[in-house]
């Protein structure tokens, strides 16, 4: 019942309010409190403008226009302008301020998971539970509903002052409602309410760590949390009770929703003809899953009435490390020399931060993906193994070779972006699934050149492609694949030699490492066709017939693995092809403008809910390693290791416990 109602979780989401501003008014706090706004690039019309503090958005300045436009309209802003290193925007300090912020949430659960460069879920629910059960039993009898009235009265006023409650006046009369109603009162609020006391303190310890204001949601799911979030801003929070869920939805555009900017949301929009979230109740089940499938229908479904499952994943470092640059009208690349010399330019940062992200997080990206958008709208993209002993020089050269490659399969053609993405990162210590499942193939031979291509038109995703593979004691070889090339289908064209799996995969981005805001949906049904026509030996015996002899029949070998972006088994083999598929489509998402993030990693059946569970499991235990124990990790201002004095934490070491963190920030009330 549980996987249906979902109410008993307690998610928020933290979203810094204008960050980059925040960021340069702590850097000069002379422009703190006058109109001010962040520009990439001033060249061009005073440059484009990224963010926005809100007194500035008081005089109409917003993101649509540029910078000398924004002057005209509003005399007195300041334009601070994002530095620059090796001649593109160096958005490093945003970064680690992010991550500052993102330290200090975890002192509150240690299930954080970061979605962007400011924002990040938080699931609360242990946290509520624990302090839910402290109360009780510091009051008695724990069952009694006259007892939550008193868990309501005494909680922290004082965290609550920047709180709103959706279909409420206020706060108070929220509480006034649930106290007046005793029998009636739903446990699920007064869990909301400890929520909302909590990301209150939270908010604040952000505050005093950092300097940073945030607003947050406070919500059963994180897709509720997120658009709560957004409804009070700057620095405020926003519950909202499940009773208040169709008053939201019957004010929210469905477009708005997280995960159905894209084309589900346009099926949603242009064929069942919905606007708002609400106008998806006239629709029973049935009706969904007949136009939407199972999987879509069925969260349809139940997101029209408030529920989703998804969970939060504890990931707080960014799942890929990269940047890239664009090279737009008259500055597109045409000549080799200009694509090596920015290559070089990429490969340098790249190299700078993988190192620093070694430092910090004693943690080593294995893949080096190149990705090459040409000026005729396709786009491409190449990956190498990363040679563990990587340094400046050979992550360059490597770059420089996949790029050769490709000049001598497509001819030197007009580049209007590179792309460079360091991911599939293992702890130095090697405890990871990688590990694990090479041990099966100790005896095989491993490439560390091993390159696979994907060419993907910037506006679709793979609607087929066949892979033709062999295996033997181990090894996997692709020797060919199908390709379809025009403008409306993407070429897969899959070259890998000698393979081996790797568990994680990468999402490539730019600026924002892998954790971009979350703005939009990937196209659902393509997707779907493409991953089960892609990966699934069932369902494509092609793959099957022609594996080498005791492959196929060694199941307790474990001879699939799951993916951990879309969670369906892979058979191993298939592993690295099938992420090659995921990259592909980050990155055709990514030139649209869409979240990495896809549809299909949506946790929908029991299992798959188990499945989830168990790599969080999984997750926190790896969290915990002795590795990440013993690494650094940014504190304070301008991310070095020094560290403010603070309740419950102790200096130099990481991984505390987190509720004793929390009983910190609350101990007045507690003793
Ligand atoms: P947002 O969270 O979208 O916005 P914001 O923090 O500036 O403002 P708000 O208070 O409304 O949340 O983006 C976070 C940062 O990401 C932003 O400060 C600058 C950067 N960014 C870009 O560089 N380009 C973009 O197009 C957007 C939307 C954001």
């Amino acid at each position: 019942m549980e996987t249906l109602t979902g109410k008993s979780r307690i998610i928020a989401l933290v979203d810094m309010d204008c960050f980059y501003v925040q960021v340069e008014e702590r850097d000069d706090p002379s422009i703190k409190g006058t109109p001010a706004a962040v520009v990439q690039y001033k060249a061009y019309k005073g440059g484009a403008i990224i963010a926005v503090n809100y007194e500035a958005r008081a005089k109409g300045v917003s993101r649509n226009i540029r910078g000398d436009e924004a002057k005209a309209l509003c005399p007195e802003l300041t334009l601070v302008r994002v530095p620059e290193t090796r001649g593109k925007a160096d958005l490093q300090k945003y970064r680690d301020a992010g991550r500052e912020v993102i330290q200090v949430l975890t002192d509150f659960s240690d299930c954080v998971e970061r979605a962007s460069i400011d924002e990040a879920y938080i699931d609360l629910t242990t946290a509520v539970e624990e302090r839910l059960n402290h109360f009780l039993s510091a009051q008695g009898d724990p069952t009694a509903s006259c007892e939550q009235s008193n868990i309501l009265k005494a909680l922290d006023k004082e965290a609550f002052t920047t709180n709103f409650v959706m279909g409420f006046e206020s706060t108070t009369s929220w509480m006034d409602m649930m106290t007046d109603n005793e029998m009636m009162m739903p446990l699920d609020d007064v869990k909301l309410a400890i929520g909302a006391e909590i990301v209150g303190k939270m908010r604040e310890a952000v505050f005093q760590e950092t300097g940073f204001r945030c607003s947050a949601g406070i919500a059963h799911n994180k897709v509720l949390a997120k658009l709560c979030a957004g409804i009070n801003k700057p620095n405020k929070q926003t519950v909202l009770p499940h009773s208040s869920v169709a008053q939201l939805w019957a004010e929210t555009k469905i477009k708005k929703v997280r995960n159905l900017g894209g084309k589900l949301g346009d099926f949603l929009v242009d064929t069942l003809k919905c606007e708002l979230m609400s106008d998806l109740l006239k629709y029973s089940e049935k009706e969904l899953l007949n136009h939407l499938g199972s999987k879509a229908g069925s969260w349809i479904y139940h997101l029209a009435r408030g529920y989703d499952t998804e969970a939060v994943n504890p990931r707080q470092l960014p799942k890929s490390i990269g940047c890239n640059k664009n090279f737009l009208g008259p500055e597109v690349l045409v000549t080799k020399d200009k694509v090596k010399h920015w290559l070089q330019q990429l490969a340098a940062e790249v190299s700078e931060r993988i190192q620093k992200d070694f430092e910090m997080n004693n943690r080593r990206a294995r893949t080096l993906t190149l990705h090459v958008s040409f000026e005729d709208k396709n786009s491409l993209s190449r990956s190498c193994r990363l040679h563990p002993q990587f340094n400046s020089e050979r992550i360059r050269s490597e770059v420089w070779v996949m790029m050769e490659k490709l000049y001598k399969s497509l001819g030197v053609l007009p580049v209007n972006m590179l792309g460079l993405v360091a991911s599939k990162f293992e702890d130095e210590a090697g405890v990871s699934g990688y590990s694990k499942i090479s041990n099966f193939f100790e005896n095989c031979p491993r490439s560390e050149s091993s390159a696979s291509t994907t060419l993907i038109n910037s506006n679709k995703i793979p609607s087929s492609s066949t892979t033709f593979v062999t295996s033997t004691a181990g090894t996997s070889k692709t020797l060919g694949s199908s390709t379809i090339a025009n403008k409306n289908n993407i070429v897969v064209e899959s070259r890998a030699s000698t393979t081996k799996m790797l568990p994680s995969c990468s999402s490539s981005n730019d600026s924002l490492d892998a954790v971009q805001p979350e703005k939009t949906d990937p196209p659902f049904e393509l997707i779907s066709t493409a991953i089960a026509n892609e990966t699934s030996p069932h369902k494509n015996p092609k793959s099957t017939r022609s594996l080498g002899p005791g492959v196929e029949s060694s199941p307790k070998l474990h001879l699939t693995q799951e993916c951990e972006r879309c969670g369906k088994q892979i058979a191993i083999w298939e592993y690295v092809t099938h992420m090659d598929f995921h990259v592909a489509r980050d990155l055709s998402r990514e030139i649209n403008g869409l979240s990495p993030l896809g549809f299909d990693v949506r946790p929908e059946t029991l299992e798959d809910k188990e499945r989830q569970k168990d790599k969080i499991n999984r997750d926190k235990i790896a969290l915990q390693s002795p590795a990440k124990r013993g690494s650094k990790r940014p504190r304070g201002r301008g991310g070095g290791g020094t560290k403010r004095g603070r309740p419950g934490t102790t200096t130099g070491s990481p991984s505390k416990p987190p509720v004793k963190s929390i009983d910190a920030y609350f101990i007045k009330k507690i003793n």
